[in-house]
Formats: structure tokens, C-alpha cells, sequence
């Protein structure tokens, strides 16, 4: 049994009730982390605490329980920019990385891309990072442009370079594909779409939960990322941006919280990030977020991303054994985020994923949100297992036997 234990995994196991139930009889599996991550009670009880001791709305009431709703509040917000690297006061609360890449449409774009201007994105991003733009192109009379990949799965940076010739208004890349694990130099893309007069959005959904990261060090204008896939709750992420641009960008959306002052004719916006916090935040899950940026670092990042890659090494070794498995991406663990995408023999996705489930395994099948990748791989769907800082070597053990399993009961 290859090692994966450079964390106390029994400990980290321990702090996640769901981990104790069975699902169908067995133990659970749990590798649909790229999807969204369990929650350890230590997030759950922050939830908990905070609306048992400390409800009330924020930025408002001078009472003791407002008060405390808005440290704590803000508080989370110093904690999940200190996590990425960013300011405090360039880090704006969304509901996850789909609003922030909006947010960055319709408060950056609307005004600053232009009839006849280039947006540049790539094959391997989430709709996510596509779709708003797709939906900003037609807005405002501009293009699309795609890179593409090379055969293993690793940006085309020939086909990157081509497109930045056109000195396109804004690149719009991911740091990891959550369907070929993927991890992009995006330090460099950043610096190269800079030199071309580009602005640049990163998708960190996938890369900020897994590694450590550095927002200012990447040298990027706009940073995204999602909670629940970092063992926080649902509903909350973040957009990191520079702060010159938040200040001079539109409004995202108008309201309560977002103002300064409100005249019958036109109104003045409150200070950056709040100018684009309109209505009252989501407060419970950003504190939840906060208690789970704690116990990532208490973990620590470095430690995080080191089991993934053991864990990605050891999966891609004993499931490459598997007669018919074939995997996409790149081979190496070390350029790899931890997801692992595949097909097994013609086996559809769909019915793998069923009969995985049989035996506790959760994985996720279909496109992923990735339809532009699918098509240039050539398939209609993939399986993905996807792996976090609680998986074992005894789950890829257990992946590995459901997919033996799976042959036999299809004969494949
Ligand atoms: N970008 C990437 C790279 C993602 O993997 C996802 C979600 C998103 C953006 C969107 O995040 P959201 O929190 O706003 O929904 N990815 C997946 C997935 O791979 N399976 O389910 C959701």
C-alpha cells in the first residue's frame, strides 16, 4: 500500500460527521469533491453558533447582536482574503464563483468591452467561465475566441499566444480544470495577456480549495472561487480583485448596503467591496467559510496538495491496471490538480456512476459543465473521482474494486 498519509487523516476523518454513514449498506465513498466537499463540524458549528448567539444584520444596527453579526462578518472577510492573498478591501463576498465571473461581466465588462473587441477564454473551462462571456460578446458586439489544448491536456500556449496577438479586451482562464485536472501557469498567462493590453479573469474554483495560492504574487485582475468546495457551505465564494478596478467599475447589482446616499434622480455608492454587496449578504455562510479557511490552515495547503498528489499517483497507478480504463489529462501528478477523469471500457458514464453507488462510491459522470471540452475529447460524457483532504488509499482500494465490478456486470 503506497503511503498517502502525510496528514493525520484519522483526525481530519473524524471531523466529518457525514463520513460515518453508509450509503446502501456500505461505507461511504465519497470522491465528488470537484463537485462540491463535505463539512466538518467545526463549519457546522460555526453556522450553528452564529445563529443560536449572534443573528442580526449587518453594517446597521448598533445593538450588541449587530455588532457582533458584523465583526464576525467581517472577520470572515479578513480571513478569506489573508487565505488567497488579497486585501480585505478587494475582496467582494458572492454566492460563488458563477456570480463572481457575472459579477466581473456586467460591473467590468459592460462598460469596458467594446463593439469589435476580443475575449479570450479556452477548451477546457467551466460554463461558468464561457457562458457569461458568450452572453457579454453578443451584448456588446464583440468576439469569442477559444485556445486550444494540446494532445495531453495542457494549454496550447502557441494557440494562447496567437490569440493575445489581437490584443484582446480579456482573458478569462482556469488555474485547474475540473475535468482534466489541469494546473495552468497562470502567473505567466497573466503576465503575457498584461503585456498584451488584456485584462484577466481567474477561475481559482478548483485551485484555491487543493493548493496554496497567491492572488497578488499571480499578477491577475480578478480572481473566483466557490466555498462548498473548500469544506465551507453552499452559497458563499468570493471574487478577489484589484482594488483600482473595483473602484471604478458600475455596480453589479443596485439596492440597500451598496449605496452611499440615494437621491430621487441618481445615487453615490458606498466604499469598495460593499458597493458590490447589494442587499443583506449571506452572513452565516461567509462566517462558515471563515471557519473553514481556519481549518484549511490549520491543515495547512502545502500538506493538502501533497496528499492529493500522492493520492492522484497512487490512483492513476492502480487504476491504469484496470483493463479499458483510459484516462484524460496529463499523466503527471505533479501538473495535476485532484481530479480523475476517465472512461472505462464502453461502459457509459452514467451507468458506472450507478453502479459505484451500489457499493457507497458517490463519483460524479456526465459533462461536468465542460461541453467545448467534451466535444474536443471526442466523448459525450466522462466518470470523474475527485479527491479531497479526507480520502484514502483504502478509496481508491474501493474505486478500483467497484470498476472491476462494473466489468463484470457489463462483460466489458
Ligand atoms: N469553475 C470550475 C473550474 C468549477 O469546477 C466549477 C464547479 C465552477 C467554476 C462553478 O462553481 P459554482 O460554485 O459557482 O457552481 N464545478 C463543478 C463540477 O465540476 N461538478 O459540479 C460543479
Amino acid at each position: 500500500m503506497v503511503q498517502a498519509r502525510s496528514l493525520d487523516l484519522d483526525g481530519i476523518r473524524s471531523d466529518f460527521p457525514i463520513l460515518q454513514r453508509k450509503v446502501h449498506g456500505k461505507r461511504l465513498v465519497y470522491l465528488d469533491n470537484a463537485a462540491t466537499t463535505q463539512k466538518p463540524r467545526q463549519v457546522i458549528g460555526a453556522l450553528t453558533d452564529y445563529y443560536s448567539s449572534h443573528n442580526a444584520n449587518v453594517h446597521r444596527s448598533a445593538h450588541t447582536l449587530g455588532e457582533e453579526a458584523t465583526e464576525a462578518y467581517e472577520g470572515a472577510r479578513e480571513k478569506v482574503a489573508a487565505f488567497v492573498g488579497a486585501p480585505a478591501k478587494g475582496l467582494v463576498f458572492t454566492r460563488g464563483t458563477t456570480e463572481a465571473t457575472n459579477l466581473v461581466r456586467f460591473a467590468w465588462g459592460g462598460r469596458h468591452v467594446r463593439r469589435g473587441d476580443t475575449i479570450v477564454t479556452t477548451l477546457m473551462e467551466h460554463h461558468s467561465n464561457i457562458v457569461p462571456w458568450q452572453l457579454l460578446a453578443r451584448q456588446n458586439g464583440a468576439s469569442l475566441k477559444f485556445v486550444g489544448l494540446e494532445q495531453d491536456g495542457t494549454l496550447d500556449m502557441v494557440s494562447m499566444e496567437s490569440a493575445l496577438g489581437d490584443s484582446p479586451a480579456l482573458v478569462a482562464v482556469t488555474q485547474c480544470s475540473n475535468v482534466l485536472g489541469t494546473v495552468n501557469d497562470v502567473a505567466r498567462i497573466c503576465s503575457m495577456a498584461r503585456r498584451a493590453g488584456a485584462k484577466t479573469v481567474v477561475d481559482a474554483a478548483q485551485s484555491v480549495p487543493h493548493m496554496p495560492v497567491d492572488f497578488s504574487a499571480l499578477g491577475c485582475d480578478f480572481f473566483a472561487f466557490s466555498g462548498h468546495k473548500m469544506l465551507g457551505p453552499t452559497g458563499i465564494g468570493a471574487l478577489a480583485a484589484r482594488k483600482d478596478l473595483l473602484e471604478e467599475m458600475d455596480p453589479f447589482q443596485g439596492g440597500g448596503e451598496m449605496i452611499r446616499d440615494v437621491f430621487p434622480d441618481h445615487s453615490t455608492w458606498n466604499d469598495v467591496p460593499l458597493k458590490f454587496e447589494a442587499g443583506t449578504a449571506n452572513i452565516a455562510d461567509a462566517i462558515g467559510l471563515g471557519a473553514a479557511v481556519d481549518y484549511l490552515t490549520a491543515v495547512g495547503m502545502k500538506k493538502v496538495r501533497d496528499h492529493e498528489v500522492r493520492l492522484v499517483k497512487y490512483a492513476l497507478e492502480a487504476l491504469g491496471e484496470v483493463e479499458g480504463f483510459r484516462m484524460y489529462g496529463p499523466r503527471a501528478p505533479a501538473r495535476r490538480g485532484g481530479v480523475v477523469s476517465f472512461n472505462l471500457a464502453d461502459i457509459h458514464a452514467h451507468d458506472l456512476a450507478t453502479i459505484l453507488d451500489e457499493d457507497g462510491i458517490a463519483i460524479r459522470a456526465g459533462h461536468h459543465c465542460a461541453q467545448p471540452l467534451m466535444k474536443w475529447l471526442g466523448v459525450a460524457a466522462t466518470s470523474r473521482a475527485s479527491f479531497y483532504i479526507y480520502n484514502s488509499p483504502e478509496d481508491v482500494d474501493a474505486l478500483v474494486a467497484g470498476l472491476k465490478r462494473a466489468k463484470e456486470i457489463f462483460r466489458a
